[in-house]
């Protein structure tokens, strides 16, 4: 952790002691800051209604999200839109369109390559308008396939506003950059600027939030240069995603091109991992241009597939694996000043360690995670009722949150 300058120290002091002041009479979580975990509607209520719609997003609204996840992609008009992916041939009913027959082609994003697919760049945002979207998810419901339209930045976050002042409690939005590094390739070949991706959505946070890490905000990302770039240009709160291609058997992350690393790191030929990141260094390092991290759930709680049956149904697979308990990856970014939002929790799969979705959600929950991912907002929420577990330890650790957020303050532009 960088020391701070002597004008920062008493400010420091007195927003350490106030944190503090405010944090001890109650019960206080083992978060960095002391608040109840976030449960953040991943990619809506996906578990439920067919992903990144605006219907999906207030039905997890609904049913109890502090955040709502949109993944932002660039249309040929340069409007940002939810979806997981640039590639919708599967996540939109466009293959039974005949006017989009001739958009089908073949590109390679970040090292895979797509074929026979379509790409949200080769839509302007009017013809995007008339396709619907689908359940992505083998064994989810399917009946609202093709009914809900893709939505754009500006309207998940007018959903926001707006359900905010209906329900009168907060209700965030968590963009993702989607493949910065391929973004600008694109956004270059239509005729934008290489940072233009950033750059839209900067602007447009500050215009609906205002410049400010207070902005109920969190931008993610798998890439790194994008968000020390993005340290410069905005004190919304960034987030450091921490991918693994699988987890091995003795509960060690599996690095497998292209998912061993940032796409950009590799671009470049960096040797950074993913689990370097995670390291004490990476954490010190990540602490210098964002504000928390959000790793694969096997960093956190470690789980070895010994081949014991504990479910008992006669198959050995993710949800037998032995729990052994924290990495220590949470309480070390803790220590660095940075919060932690793992994922993906999912009632029907996933599930590492557990058989009962909403006991895993419970398990780093007590370990001190400050945010969940899930599919089903519902079950998160009931995860975080059924854990009120005051921590006596959550005043120094809310004292060391603030030092690292003014830290990396400092460390700006
Ligand atoms: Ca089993």
């Amino acid at each position: 952790m960088r020391k701070p300058t002597p004008v920062l120290k008493p400010l420091m002091l007195a927003a350490t002691a106030a944190l503090s002041m405010l944090a001890a009479p109650a019960m206080a979580w083992n978060t960095l800051d002391g608040n109840a975990p976030l449960v953040i509607a991943h990619r809506g209520a996906s578990g439920y209604l067919p992903e990144h719609t605006l219907e999906g997003y207030a039905k997890a609204i609904q049913l109890g999200a502090n955040y709502i996840e949109p993944d932002l992609v660039m249309t040929r008009d340069g409007v940002l839109v939810a979806r997981h992916e640039p590639v919708i041939g599967d996540s939109t009913n466009v293959r039974s369109l005949a006017q989009f027959a001739d958009r089908m082609t073949t590109k390679t994003i970040d090292g895979v390559k797509y074929e026979n697919q379509f790409f949200v760049e080769d839509f302007t945002l009017a013809e995007l308008r008339t396709l619907g979207a689908k359940q992505t998810r083998a064994g989810r419901p399917t009946e609202f396939d093709g009914q809900f339209q893709i939505p754009t930045l500006d309207e998940v976050i007018a959903l926001a506003k707006a359900k905010s002042i209906e329900t009168g409690r907060t209700i965030g939005i968590y963009p993702e950059l989607k493949h910065s590094t391929y973004m600008q390739g694109v956004s270059q070949s239509l005729g934008f600027g290489k940072t233009y991706f950033e750059d839209k959505l900067v602007s447009t946070l500050h215009a609906a939030y205002g410049n400010t890490g207070t902005a109920p905000v969190f931008i993610q990302s798998f890439e790194v240069s994008n968000l020390q770039y993005l340290n410069t240009k905005t004190d919304i709160k960034l987030v450091q995603l921490v991918d693994a291609d699988d987890v091995n058997a003795d509960g060690s992350l599996s690095l497998v091109a292209p998912y061993d690393r940032p796409y950009d790191v590799a671009v470049r030929n960096g040797k950074l991992t993913f689990a370097d990141l995670v390291s004490n260094v990476g954490l010190s390092f990540v602490a210098t241009y964002a504000d928390g991290i959000g790793p694969w759930k096997p960093y956190l709680l470690k789980t070895v597939a010994d081949g014991v049956d504990r479910t008992g149904d006669g198959v050995v697979d993710g949800k037998d694996r032995r729990v052994d308990g924290s990495t220590g990856v949470i309480e070390n970014a803790h220590a660095n000043g940075l919060f932690v939002h793992t994922w993906t929790f999912r009632n029907d799969a996933s599930m590492l360690g557990y058989d009962n979705p909403q006991k895993e959600m419970e398990a780093y929950l007590k370990m001190g995670v400050d945010g969940i991912f899930t599919d089903f907002t519902d079950t998160g929420v009931a995860a975080v009722a059924a854990v009120p577990e005051p921590q006596t330890y959550a005043l120094l650790l809310s004292g060391l949150g603030v030092i690292g957020w003014l830290g990396r303050r400092r460390n700006k532009a």
